[in-house]
C-alpha cells in the first residue's frame, strides 16, 4: 500500500486527542465563537473528518446551513497512516502554525487564515477554503488554472526572500533559524527523498512493471554522489524558511485563486528545495498525463499547459525576487550582480531537488494520485519511466542549466 492511498490508523487515543465529534465542536466553538457569532449561538454544529493526508487529523466544523465553517487540524505524536510505530514530535504543529502566520504576513491571499493555535491540544483552527479543491484533482481533470504559475512564483518569492538574510536583521534571522528547528519532519525528508528511492528499502513501493528501472537506479553510483550533495545542502544551508512539503497535495485551487496549506515541514533550508518541489509537482502531473486516459490532442495540450506553468512559476519567482532584492539593506547583498548570482544558485538547486521529488514519488513510499490513477501497471510504468529519466537528468545536468527555456526544452524531450 502506498502512503497516499492508505486509510486512518486505529491507534489508541491519548489524553488531549479529540474524544468525539462533540469535543471537536466544543473546541471550534470556544476558539472562533467571537469571529463567527453563528458558532457561538447555533445550537447544533456539524463536524466531518476530511483529512486524507498522511500525518494528521483534519475536521470541518460548520453550521447546519454551512454558512459558517472552519477547519480544525490536530496532530498526534505519530504518523497517522502508520500509527505509534512511527513516532513524530508535536513541535511540527507549532511550526505549522507559525509558518502559516509568516506566510500570511508575506502573501495573505495565498494561504488560509490562521485563527488559533492550541499548544496543549496540538491543534490549529483555520479558515475553511472549501470553495477551492485539491490541486491533484484539478490536475486529474485537466483544469485550466491561468494564474497558478504567477501565484506560486509570488508565494515562493515573498516567503523565501522575506525569511532570508537579505531581508532579516542578523540576530532576528538566527533566532528564527533556531525556532524552526524541526528534526523529525526533516528526518522524514532526509530518508524519503534522499535515501530510500536510491536503494532497495522496505518502505519503497514499486510498480512491478518498473522493478528493473528501480534496480538500475540503485546501481547508479554517479547519481548517488549528486543526491548526497543535494542532501548535504538540505541539511546545512539555512537560507530561508521553507514550506518544506510543497507538492500538489499541499495546494488548493479555484480558477482564479491558489491557497498553500500544510507547512508542518517548515524549517530553514535551501530556498531551491521549495522551488524544486513545486516544479516537480507540475512535471510529475505532466508525466502522468502522457499516459492517463483521454484524447491524444487533449493530453498533449495539457502537458504543454503544465510545462508552461513551470516556466511561468520561475519567471514570476525571479521577477518578484529581483524586485525585493533591490531593496535589501544589507551592503554585501546590495552589490550589483548578487541577486542574479543567488537566483542562478536557487535554480540549480531547484532542478536537483525537483529531480529527487520526481524519483521519490515514483519508487519511494509516498506516491501521487495522478500517477496512481493509471490502473494498468505497464501503462503506468511508461509514465513513471519518464519521471525517473527526467528526474535523473535534472539532477545530473543541473550545474549546466541556467536558462528556463532550455530547461523547458529538456523537460519537453522527456514528455514527447
Ligand atoms: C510518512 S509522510 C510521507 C510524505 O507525506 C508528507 O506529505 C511528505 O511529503 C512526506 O514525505
Ligand atoms: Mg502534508
Amino acid at each position: 500500500m502506498t502512503a497516499q492511498d492508505s486509510t486512518a490508523s486505529t491507534a489508541p487515543s491519548i489524553d488531549y486527542q479529540f474524544r468525539d465529534d462533540a469535543d471537536v465542536i466544543a473546541f471550534a466553538r470556544q476558539h472562533v465563537g467571537a469571529r463567527y457569532p453563528a458558532f457561538a449561538t447555533a445550537e447544533e454544529l456539524q463536524v466531518e473528518e476530511i483529512g486524507d493526508g498522511n500525518i494528521n487529523y483534519v475536521y470541518r466544523v460548520c453550521t447546519p446551513d454551512r454558512s459558517a465553517s472552519v477547519i480544525v487540524k490536530q496532530g498526534l505524536p505519530w504518523v497517522r497512516i502508520i500509527g505509534e510505530s512511527w513516532p513524530l514530535s508535536l513541535v511540527r504543529v507549532r511550526i505549522e502554525a507559525e509558518t502559516l502566520q509568516f506566510e500570511a504576513d508575506c502573501a495573505p491571499d495565498l494561504v488560509p487564515a490562521l485563527y488559533h493555535f492550541d499548544e496543549a491540544r496540538s491543534a490549529i483552527v483555520m479558515e475553511d477554503i472549501g470553495d477551492h479543491r485539491n490541486l491533484r484533482h484539478a490536475f486529474l481533470e485537466r483544469a485550466s488554472l491561468p494564474r497558478l504559475g504567477e501565484q506560486m512564483g509570488r508565494f515562493l518569492a515573498t516567503t523565501l526572500y522575506r525569511s532570508s538574510d537579505l531581508a532579516l536583521d542578523a540576530h532576528d534571522k538566527k533566532a528564527r533559524v533556531a525556532r524552526f528547528i524541526n528534526p523529525d519532519q526533516c528526518k522524514i525528508t532526509e530518508d524519503l527523498f534522499f535515501i530510500d528511492p536510491f536503494c532497495d528499502h522496505e518502505r519503497n513501493s514499486i510498480n512491478p512493471a518498473l522493478r528493473a528501472d528501480a534496480e538500475a537506479l540503485w546501481q547508479d553510483a554517479a547519481l548517488k554522489v549528486e543526491v548526497a550533495e543535494l542532501k548535504q545542502r538540505f541539511l546545512s544551508a539555512p537560507e530561508a524558511l521553507l514550506h518544506g512539503d510543497l507538492h500538489a497535495g499541499s495546494i488548493f485551487v479555484r480558477e482564479d485563486s491558489t491557497k498553500v496549506i500544510d507547512p508542518e515541514f517548515g524549517f530553514f533550508g535551501p530556498a531551491g528545495f521549495d522551488i524544486g518541489s513545486w516544479l516537480a509537482a507540475l512535471w510529475l502531473a505532466a508525466c502522468a498525463h502522457t499516459e492517463l486516459e483521454g484524447e491524444q490532442g487533449d493530453k498533449r495540450d495539457y502537458v504543454a499547459q503544465l510545462r508552461a506553468q513551470a516556466v511561468a512559476s520561475w519567471e514570476s519567482f525571479a521577477r518578484e525576487y529581483r524586485e525585493q532584492a533591490a531593496h535589501t539593506s544589507d551592503a554585501s547583498f546590495a552589490a550589483p550582480g548578487v541577486a542574479e548570482r543567488l537566483l542562478a544558485r536557487m535554480l540549480r538547486d531547484a532542478l536537483g531537488y525537483a529531480g529527487c521529488e520526481l524519483i521519490r514519488r515514483t519508487v519511494g513510499l509516498a506516491h501521487i494520485l495522478e500517477l496512481e490513477s493509471i490502473s494498468d501497471e505497464a501503462t503506468r510504468a511508461r509514465a513513471e519511466r519518464r519521471a525517473l529519466a527526467l528526474g535523473r537528468e535534472l539532477i545530473m545536468a543541473r550545474e549546466s542549466l541556467s536558462d528556463i527555456d532550455a530547461i523547458d526544452a529538456l523537460v519537453a524531450r522527456h514528455l514527447a
